[in-house]
């Protein structure tokens, strides 16, 4: 297995044609809408894929006055201090990451992927939401030994409580991959606190979008996964009591360390 992300994997020649035909059948067999409640996110059902679609669904303008915007700050990484690249460690606005979390934002790769070179980067053409920005979160290559890495962020609800004490809804959502046939692969868990921070209520996940879910185009057949984001998404009702939201984002270990993990656009609201 390669030691590093970039590690280039020998692709059959298809054509983009082929590979656009293939992400289209995804979205299509996985269905619209789809949406896994709270706890329960377990399952692949929410996955869509698409190269050149929005996230987000059209919520009704009416819909959208009588609740919250997105409630994470920086959720799709464009607030960083420092040059995001392959390497470097960066500080990302809004998330905490503990120095032995291995953990940072980095640049998508500007070029288009070509049959060749599908895989090699995660790039602003790669199937994944627009409106993507500059950055995505990922894993960090530090050492090889690095088991996971982490991102939190916590979110004061206190003036939504009205909202919540009335039975809030919530709908949370982020794009989430990997690269290549590497197993790294990201997770959002979401964690609800009362007032005095303990914790409330059920969690909510949004499932890693793992290699067999980026082997679209042989389905089955090992070698040929794809390097892509695609959207995840759970929704349920808020405890009552809940006057935080803590979200972690998390990487998790492929075949060396967790670098080839990545996400971008979280998105977390509260409607009526
Ligand atoms: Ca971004
Ligand atoms: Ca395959």
């Amino acid at each position: 297995m390669s030691r590093l992300p970039h590690h280039h994997r020998p692709v059959s020649p298809r054509s983009r044609g082929l590979a656009a035909l293939a992400v289209l059948a995804l979205a299509a067999s996985t269905g619209p809408g789809t949406t896994p409640s709270a706890g329960a996110a377990t399952g692949p059902a929410a996955l869509t894929v698409s190269p050149a679609t929005t996230a987000g669904p059209a919520a009704a303008p009416a819909a959208r006055r009588a609740g919250t915007g997105n409630l994470i700050r920086n959720g799709s990484a464009e607030k960083t201090k420092g040059e995001p690249d392959d390497f470097s460690r960066v500080a990302i606005k809004g998330w905490s990451v503990k120095k032995s979390e291995q953990f940072t934002a980095a640049r998508y790769a500007p070029e288009a992927p070509d049959p060749q070179a599908y895989g090699l980067r995660l790039s602003k053409n790669s199937p994944g939401p627009a409106g993507r920005g500059k950055n995505h979160f990922t894993g960090a290559y530090h050492t090889s030994s690095a088991d996971t890495g982490r991102a939190t962020q916590r979110i004061d609800l206190s003036r939504h409580r009205s909202l919540i004490r009335k039975g809030a809804q919530f709908d949370l959502r982020g794009w989430l991959g990997g690269y290549a046939g590497n197993e790294d692969r990201m997770q959002v868990t979401l964690t609800w606190l009362d007032r005095k921070g303990k914790k409330v209520g059920k969690f909510a996940r949004l499932a890693p979008v793992t290699l067999a879910d980026r082997d679209i185009l042989t389905p089955g057949e090992p070698g040929d996964e794809v390097t892509l984001l695609a959207e995840r998404t759970a929704s349920g009702t808020v405890p009552k009591r809940a006057r935080k939201a803590k979200v972690v984002l998390k990487a998790l270990r492929g075949d060396s360390g967790v670098r080839a993990a990545y996400a971008d656009r979280l998105s977390l609201k509260l409607q009526p």
